[in-house]
């Protein structure tokens, strides 16, 4: 397909064919996958041009890989951004990035809801080498103008939120932080959402990172991640922030995996959703339950922003059950299709304790202010018939 036509033309057919290019030599119709380490030059002379920049041409996978680029051109044309960068898992994309960005001296303001390690390597981790970080709940505005100082560089959310689908306003919060300071970098973990349900550089964030654990592989057996961004801001992350900061290269077999993954991405997240929203209010008029969280339902306290700014709900949904955490564990323990594993977006329908797993690394404090009680349980909503996951559930509750 040209590239023109290619650019207007829909999600799905962009996840299969952007980015693509033809194999001359053997007319593979897949990508190969070109596991190497290094590139030979014919010359000394090439070698030195490659590394000057002066020609173009692969030098060694840290640096580059064709069956990467493929994948990162993708990625980039799904997310509407000039450039991607992918790396060896989501923190890995998120510290590329974030030391892409910041240094001692420099300040973050990060929403106090976010998945447990990009809070740790906020909160005890880049501290540790001077950068000032303020934490605080974004999804209300006034928040981010009473925090934005002279040397504040970036703002960083997740929305919707790991692992309570707090909503935030992407467009407002990225006009308002640009107001003050146009080189702010608005940061957007679009994990949760995936490039099908949101366009985060549409809506006026700077950068775009994602775990591709989760939906954009979608068959849990990858860890990967990606920055998406400007050409000239993918330079930086590639250049300095994953050449020499942080070395979290994704492997050219793992970007294989996730570009066979991406070709059924639109109709993976259409099902997720699709049973999501059904389960979501099964919960909802279940009087076992004490309180659902899903942007879809109406009694969500971001569903009319999450109604503007996403094209759909997704898969996610977090809820609490009365007689909270010991109720909730006993819940989890009963289940026998669904699955106890921490990750998401995955076929299998997955549940998990946040409190004492996925965001372990919260103090008590921390993580009431982050809106994670002791009861709440996280379900990742796979793709099974729904019926058969409010089966399991139905006979789950009966334990309790
Ligand atoms: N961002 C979000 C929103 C995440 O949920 C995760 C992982 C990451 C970044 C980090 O990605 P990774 O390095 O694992 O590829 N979230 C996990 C979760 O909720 N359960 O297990 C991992």
């Amino acid at each position: 397909m040209e590239k023109e036509k290619l650019e207007n033309a829909g999600f799905g057919t962009r996840a299969v064919h952007a980015g693509n290019i033809r194999d001359t030599q053997y007319g593979s119709l897949t990508m190969p996958i070109y596991q190497t380490s290094t590139f030979y030059f014919e010359n000394c002379e090439q070698g030195g041009r490659r590394f000057a920049g002066e020609e173009g041409g692969y030098i060694y996978s840290r640096l580059g890989n064709p069956t990467t680029t493929v994948l990162e051109n993708k990625i980039a044309a799904l997310e509407g951004g000039e450039a991607c960068a992918a790396a060896a898992s989501g923190m890995g994309a998120i510290s590329s990035c974030l030391w892409s960005i910041a240094g001692a001296g420099k300040h973050i303001i990060a929403d106090e809801t976010l998945y447990g390690c990009t809070f740790a390597l906020l909160n005890h981790g880049m501290t540790e080498y001077g950068v000032e970080v303020t934490f605080t709940d974004l999804s209300n505005l006034e928040n981010l103008t009473a925090n934005l100082r002279e040397n504040t560089v970036a703002v960083y959310l997740e929305t919707p939120a790991n692992p309570n689908l707090k909503i935030t306003d992407i467009e407002l919060l990225a006009k308002t932080a640009h107001e003050y300071n146009s080189d702010i970098k608005v940061v957007c973990d679009n994990t949760f959402a995936s490039p099908v349900l949101q366009s985060p550089l549409k809506l006026g964030a700077d950068v775009v990172v994602h775990s591709a654990t989760k939906y954009l592989n979608g068959h849990g057996d990858v860890i990967a991640g990606f920055v998406v961004g400007s050409a000239e801001f993918i330079t930086r992350v590639k250049m300095f922030g994953l050449k020499d900061m942080t070395g979290s290269t994704l492997g050219p077999f793992e970007a294989w995996l996730i570009l066979r993954g991406l070709k059924t991405l639109e109709l993976r997240v259409a099902r997720h959703t699709e049973s999501a929203k059904k389960i979501a209010q099964y919960l909802y008029d279940n009087e076992k339950v004490e309180h659902v969280n899903y942007p879809g339902l109406p009694s969500h306290p971001g569903h009319e922003i999450a109604k503007r700014q996403m094209r759909d709900f997704g898969g996610m949904i977090s809820f609490e059950i009365k007689g909270g955490k010991e109720a909730g564990m006993k819940f989890c323990n009963s289940l026998k299709l669904c699955t106890i594993a921490v990750s998401l977006g995955d076929a299998e329908t997955l549940v998990e304790h946040p409190a004492s797993m996925t965001h372990s690394t919260y103090g008590p404090e921390d993580l009431e202010a982050a809106g994670i009680s002791a009861g709440l349980i996280r379900l990742s909503v796979g793709l099974e018939n729904v019926d058969d996951i409010i089966a399991d559930f139905e006979q789950a509750f009966k334990q309790i």
